[in-house]
């Protein structure tokens, strides 16, 4: 085990301070004190960082575009156990630890749900002790920063590399990889007669490798995050110049390469839900798949790993399609590179792919034309081409009708569709909830699971607990400590225990205090950033996540519009509610104009609602600006309730209702996603459960027989509230209420807003109702918290491990590791 001496490590501290800046501590700012304390951090991790325990057992190599990590410090110190002598040794050289923690720089180098738990992943990867890694981009500039103009979003971008750094990030050079796009195929045959491939006229740009160690906790394990920039090559990287492609070439030429190869990792595409088949955006996919690729083949080459050991020794994971082309990419090193022949290569590969899938909408589905892959990735083309060749021919032998095989195919009508290349090159097919996996195989993807079965299995998505319940909520996880004693920090299912306090007034009410402690907290920053002062006494009603229309956060509003007609419509304007904060937090993607409409009707109707003193400060809206993951770790603690109100069947799982679950907070929901699951960990009568069931949507979807006009004109108070959004009701809104209300009305309501919206309305007055009753609150809140540990993604990798990357293996490589 690793350990700390504060007297070391402040003279370790106070010589890096000069040896790195050439001045005292005291002249140093909160930036350059943490990236002092970084570097000491990392000089003390350093032979534990990667050492040789790579390759003496099966390696995981994560693949993803997106890394959503939130600020590393405080879970770094947390899981080294230095927490506690580094703030004390800070202190006696004047400085504060949370200040520090306050400076540094939360990485949003991801969109939202699907890099968080990429991160998560990796947080627990270390922390259960697998050689575990990260491939991913390192951008420039990560998910643009949101604010608020006349109640409308404004994007500003996110330059988060101070002085083009980040503190924990360390480059290494000499493991650059050169990325080859554009150019030609050519076979040529040597002496012996072989067929050799060869790339011409490429261009080429080169991947630099910054390492980020993401630390284990308590247990030495030290994994790396290693994402790629993009960069020009540099004329002593081979053979290569800025000249590349023709020596005679103009300095014109040069700085087009420049900017060819630089624009690859600038930015995060802001997209979380849509797929635009933007050519950059395949320049990233290839660009970090295939630095990735020849990474791993470099250290399989050095550790003599022959490819036909590869299976025994390295598993792939495929994020989503948008690395898809890693299966291409083996193919191609396995194929030109190593030799092999087309089977051995395919036999290679296919039982070292393993894809999570994350979605069923089917906007948001990849599909590449052929042409731009054939003009940008011409080797991975040829090699799609061939994979779709033989499966097609393998289906056709099989007797199906021509239909069956053009729905299955990689490769139709001019397109080529990522999903069907993961499903057919991959060993495992996993979708992220119960329900999701079972649309999956039932309704999305039917054809393939027909075929192959056994390929498909679920794995409920999970969040890392050492972040979202011990960093971000000291106090809950100290009580629960207190309680239980230690043992589930390491094992979650323990947070069973404190099942036997549901009837401890004293606890309970321990429980409440905390929770209010954290609203004040949060009151706090609200009235300083926003200047809107929050009653803590009030319910917290939280919906937090990527602004889109099946999250429904319209559907929240258009409630609070009818909770505001009820009080100004009852007498003396007096209605008996408890008091409510209403919070949002939520970014849309800039080019998603139905979102932005929604932003700024929330803006608008929450002017409108706190400024009307006949609301008597009985609600409150509040919208905070640019939600992330650092925003994520102060609001979620101080929830009441937790909104997972998406239409049913769309979220795949949602990760946010297991946070805000293992915090304490009561989830209003539809049986979506993952709120399946925590409903049959908590019960029914511990949640607050409304809507349509997915059989429902399902036959809306495919029989019709839906009318938002009919519902509109059957229920009043329904209509008064869609009106309001075009009859200057709600000051500021102009356009946008049109837009939204033709959303609702003239295209049919495609999430099912306005027929939920009853039963929402009916299950939030079930909220207020036992809100008052703060004991029976404060149980059905202890129960949740109780029955939240299966949501720790500690055990979501195990399931990872068991069941996909490590089954069928030596059982004394697993025993090392489970
Ligand atoms: C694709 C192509 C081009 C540009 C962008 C994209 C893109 C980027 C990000 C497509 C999708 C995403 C992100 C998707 C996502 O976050 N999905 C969420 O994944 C979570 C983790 O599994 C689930 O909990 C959520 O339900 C799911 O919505």
């Amino acid at each position: 085990m690793l350990t700390i001496n504060k007297k070391r490590f402040k003279e370790h501290f106070r010589r890096k301070m000069h040896n790195l800046y050439t001045q005292s501590i005291e002249e140093a700012n909160n930036e350059e004190i943490l990236n002092v304390l970084c570097c000491v951090i990392k000089d003390m991790i350093s032979r534990d960082w990667e050492g040789s325990r790579l390759y003496q057992e099966k390696a995981v190599f994560y693949f993803s575009i997106e890394f959503l990590l939130g600020r590393q410090l405080k879970s770094n110190l947390l899981n080294l156990g230095f927490e506690d002598t580094v703030r004390q040794g800070l202190k006696e050289l004047g400085i504060d630890l949370d200040d520090i923690m306050e400076a540094e720089p939360d990485p949003a180098l991801g969109n939202g749900g699907l890099g968080r738990l990429a991160a998560c992943f990796l947080d627990s990867m270390a922390s259960v002790g697998i050689s575990g890694h990260g491939y991913g981009i390192r951008y420039k500039y990560g998910l643009f920063e949101q604010k608020f103009v006349n109640n409308s979003q404004v994007e500003v971008p996110d330059n988060w590399l101070i002085n083009g750094a980040y503190p924990w990030e360390t480059v290494r050079p000499n493991r650059a990889v050169l990325v080859k796009y554009e150019g030609n195929i050519e076979m040529e045959e040597d002496e012996e007669g072989n067929v050799r491939v060869i790339h011409k006229d490429y261009i080429p740009v080169m991947a630099m490798p910054y390492d980020i160690p993401i630390i284990g906790y308590r247990n030495e394990c030290i994994n790396t995050l290693r994402i790629w920039k993009s960069e020009v090559p540099s004329r002593d990287f081979g053979k290569l110049s800025l000249y590349a492609r023709n020596e005679s070439a103009s300095y014109e030429e040069a700085l087009k390469h420049k900017y060819y190869a630089d624009e690859i990792s600038q930015t995060l595409y802001p997209n979380d839900s849509n797929y635009a088949g933007k050519l950059l955006r395949l320049k990233q996919e290839y660009f970090f798949v295939s630095s990735g690729m020849q990474d791993i083949f470099r250290k399989c080459r050095r550790y003599k790993i022959k490819p036909q050991e590869l299976p025994d020794k390295i598993a792939i994971h495929i994020n989503d399609t948008h690395p898809a082309l890693c299966i291409p990419e083996m193919m191609r090193i396995l194929l030109d590179e190593e030799g092999l022949s087309w089977d051995e290569a395919w036999d290679i590969t296919t039982k070292v792919m393993s894809y999570t899938n994350h979605t069923i909408l089917s906007e948001a589905l990849e599909r590449w034309s052929e042409d731009i892959m054939k003009e940008l990735l011409p080797r991975m083309y040829m090699i799609i081409a061939e994979i779709n060749s033989r499966y097609v021919d393998y289906l056709r032998g099989k007797g199906y009708s021509e239909e069956k095989v053009k729905r299955m195919a990689i490769m139709y009508d001019g397109e080529i569709r990522m999903a069907n290349l993961c499903i057919v090159a991959s060993y495992s097919v996993n979708g992220v909830a119960k329900l999701h996996t079972k649309l999956l195989e039932e309704e999305v993807l039917k054809d393939f699971y027909d075929e192959e079965p056994y390929k498909f299995n679920n794995k409920t998505n999970g969040i890392a607990h050492r972040r979202w319940l011990i960093s971000s909520n000291p106090e809950l996880s100290n009580l629960i400590t207190e309680l239980i004693g230690n043992k589930w920090i390491k094992d979650t299912r323990n947070l069973k225990k404190l099942e036997k306090f549901v009837d401890d007034e004293k606890v309970l009410n321990r429980l409440e205090k905390i929770k209010f402690n954290n609203k004040v907290k949060l009151a706090k920053y609200i009235e300083e950033t926003k200047g809107i002062k929050i009653n803590p006494n009030s319910i917290f009603d939280v919906q937090v996540k990527r602004l889109h229309a099946y999250k429904r956060q319209l559907m929240n509003v258009l409630h609070i519009l009818y909770l505001y007609h009820e009080i100004l419509d009852s007498e003396d304007m007096e209605i008996d509610m408890e008091p409510r904060t209403f919070i949002f937090g939520a970014k849309a993607a800039p080019g998603y104009y139905l979102a932005k409409c929604i932003i700024k009707l929330i803006n608008c109707v929450a002017d409108l609602v706190n400024n009307d003193p006949r609301v008597k400060d009985k609600i409150k809206v509040v919208f905070i600006e640019n939600y992330g993951v650092s925003l994520a770790e102060k609001i979620i603690p101080a929830a009441n309730v937790s909104e997972q109100i998406s239409t049913t069947t769309k979220e795949a799982s949602g990760t946010s209702n297991m946070k805000f679950m293992m915090n304490g907070a009561l989830t209003l929901a539809t049986l979506d996603g993952a709120n399946v699951e925590i409903c049959e960990q908590v019960g029914k009568e511990n949640m607050f459960l409304f809507g349509l069931s997915a059989k429902q949507v399902l036959d809306y979807n495919k029989y019709g027989g839906y009318s938002a006009k009919d519902l509109y004109h059957s229920n009043k108070s329904l209509a008064r509230v869609v009106d309001d959004l075009v009859n200057g009701f709600i000051p500021g809104l102009g356009k946008e209420g049109r837009e939204i209300y033709d959303a609702l009305i003239t295209y049919n309501d495609e999430y099912f807003v306005l027929r939920d919206i009853d039963e929402y309305e009916e299950a939030q007055q079930r909220i207020s109702k036992i809100y008052k009753d703060k004991l029976k609150w404060n149980k059905m809140s202890l129960i949740n918290i109780a029955n939240s540990g299966i949501f720790s993604s500690d055990r979501t990798i195990n399931e990872y491990i068991e069941d996909i990357w490590f089954r069928g293996c030596d059982e004394n490589v697993q025993n090392n590791i489970i």
